[in-house]
Formats: structure tokens, C-alpha cells, sequence
């Protein structure tokens, strides 16, 4: 650990401070059955899905709409869509299903993981009356490695989109082109969970309308391994893997093994003394 990591430590305590809060307000949330609410919005997505289908974005638009629909209508449904594709992913032990639908593909070509960062614009939609509850119209910055900022299924989300090209010009808000543009489905207990959140009643699944303006591979402590590149266990976080577990984790920690020779000038490849532990994770090695 060294002087120069401190801002991305500032960075990485600030975020903890903001996940304590968080986990303190799960705790106060009481004996809410949040396994059988996962099984509820299974339901409520399935149906949702069968009965709406999607709009997609004309080409000054930056998001599609999803409608219900009807009778007359001629139309695929979401629910028998080839482009619907459902992932699955377990959170706090329970397992959850989501959706995203990717329309347009981003020409950048590159897809962000959990500890990557995005420029991305999008729409924010509660899934029973269409009603926007967050929409935002420039793209932002996302350091979707800050996991302790985000509701789970956010940052589960942003992993399908490619970037586009960026096409600024000097004094106007960044801008970029051929973006990628879709959506993705959340249930609850990967939203809000049971805690109402301004216009979002407790309980919500919530619709994602996505507008991805680039992908930033992201290497916090620039040590020349992007930081999926020091998710060491394979999970897809980077926060968790701590070699010389002093409570940074490797990817804001200049120094992962702390053995006095900073990680970009170590080798990454290399077992000097042949203990099966690669030179920059192991201390015994310089
Ligand atoms: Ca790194
Ligand atoms: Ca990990
Ligand atoms: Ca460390
Ligand atoms: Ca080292």
C-alpha cells in the first residue's frame, strides 16, 4: 500500500461506508419473506413478458417502450421474442431470474463487466403502468465497480450492452454514436426490495431502458491489469480478492501481495520460486 493508491482508497472507503449504510437498513427491514416474494415476481415477470411487447427505438430516440398487447395487435411477444435472453443469479442465497434484451449493438464492440465503467443514458420504468420513475437524458459516468452504489440488478444489467463511439464535440455534453440500446427486467428483491423508494412502491420489478455510450475497461490502481483481471476467486467482483488482506482489495491496492515492489513492476506470469503463486501475488517474490 502506497501514497499513490490513497485517492482510490478514499474512492473504495467512501463506497464502503455507503454499503454499511445499506446493509444496516436490510437489517432494520424486518422478517420480509423475501424468498417468496422472488417466487411472486418470477410470476409477475412471466406474465408481464407473455403480455407486452416491445417497441423499438426510432433512430432519434434513445429508448423503446414496451406496450401491452392487444386483441388486434399482430405482434411477438416479449415472452417468444429470440432477443429476450434471461439470466440467473443468486443474491443474499436466494435465486433470482432477469431479463435483457439487447436491440441495437453498439459498434465499440465491448461489453462491461461488474467492476468495469460505463457511459450510459437510460430510462428507469415500473413495469405496471409504464410510469417513468428515473430517466436521464446525457450519459454518466457509472463505476459499476462501486457495487455498494447501485441496486444489484443495475450493475447485473449493464453487463449486455456494447459502447458506442464517441463523436464530442469541444462545449457540448460528451456524445456518443452507434450506440448499443435495449432494456433489461429486474424483479424486486434485485430492485428496492420491500422499501418503497420515491415513486417506487415497495415490492417493484422494474424495466431498465438502456442507451450504452461507451465502455470503459476499467484498471483503478493502474497496475496494467484491468480490474477483472484481479477478480482472482472468478466471481465477477473485483471488491472481494484481498491477497495480503490489509482491507484493499487487489484491484485499488498498487501493491497486492505488500511485499515493498508495487504490482506493475512485477511479473504476472512468472513463478520465481516455482511455489505455484505467480511473482506479484507472492510475497516471497519481488
Ligand atoms: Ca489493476
Ligand atoms: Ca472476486
Ligand atoms: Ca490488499
Ligand atoms: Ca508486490
Amino acid at each position: 500500500m502506497k501514497l499513490r493508491t490513497l485517492f482510490y482508497l478514499a474512492t473504495f472507503l467512501s463506497i464502503a461506508i455507503i454499503s454499511c449504510k445499506k446493509d444496516d437498513d436490510d437489517d432494520n427491514v424486518d422478517d420480509f419473506d423475501h424468498a417468496a416474494q422472488a417466487i411472486v415476481d418470477k410470476e409477475i415477470l412471466v406474465d408481464y413478458l407473455k403480455s407486452h411487447y416491445y417497441i423499438a427505438p426510432l433512430e432519434d430516440e434513445y429508448f423503446g417502450k414496451i406496450d401491452t398487447i392487444l386483441e388486434t395487435d399482430n405482434v411477438t411477444s416479449l415472452f417468444d421474442d429470440i432477443k429476450l435472453k434471461k439470466y440467473n443469479v443468486t443474491y443474499n442465497d436466494i435465486d433470482y431470474e432477469y431479463y435483457s434484451y439487447e436491440q441495437e449493438i453498439g459498434t465499440q464492440g465491448i461489453k462491461a463487466s461488474k467492476a468495469d465503467s460505463v457511459m450510459v443514458r437510460y430510462q428507469g420504468v415500473l413495469l405496471d403502468k409504464s410510469e417513468e420513475f428515473d430517466r436521464s437524458n446525457f450519459f454518466n459516468w457509472f463505476g459499476l465497480y462501486n457495487a455498494g452504489n447501485y441496486i444489484v440488478g443495475f450493475r447485473e444489467g449493464m453487463q449486455y450492452f456494447s459502447g458506442g463511439e464517441n463523436a464530442s464535440v469541444v462545449g457540448e455534453p460528451i456524445k456518443f454514436t452507434n450506440t448499443g440500446k435495449g432494456f433489461f427486467i429486474i424483479p424486486s428483491g434485485l430492485g428496492y426490495r420491500n422499501i418503497a423508494n420515491g415513486d417506487i412502491p415497495a415490492s417493484s420489478c422494474l424495466v431498465f431502458h438502456v442507451d450504452m455510450g461507451y465502455v470503459i475497461i476499467a484498471d483503478n490502481d493502474n497496475d496494467g491489469l484491468t480490474n477483472i483481471e484481479e477478480d482472482l476467486d472468478g466471481d465477477g467482483e473485483a471488491y472481494n480478492d484481498d491477497t495480503d488482506e490489509d482491507g484493499y482489495p487487489n484491484f485499488v491496492d498498487a501493491d497486492d501481495d505488500n511485499d515493498g515492489t508495487l504490482t506493475k513492476d512485477e511479473s504476472k506470469t512468472e513463478d520465481a520460486d516455482g511455489d505455484g503463486i505467480v511473482d506479484y501475488l507472492d510475497p516471497d517474490t519481488k
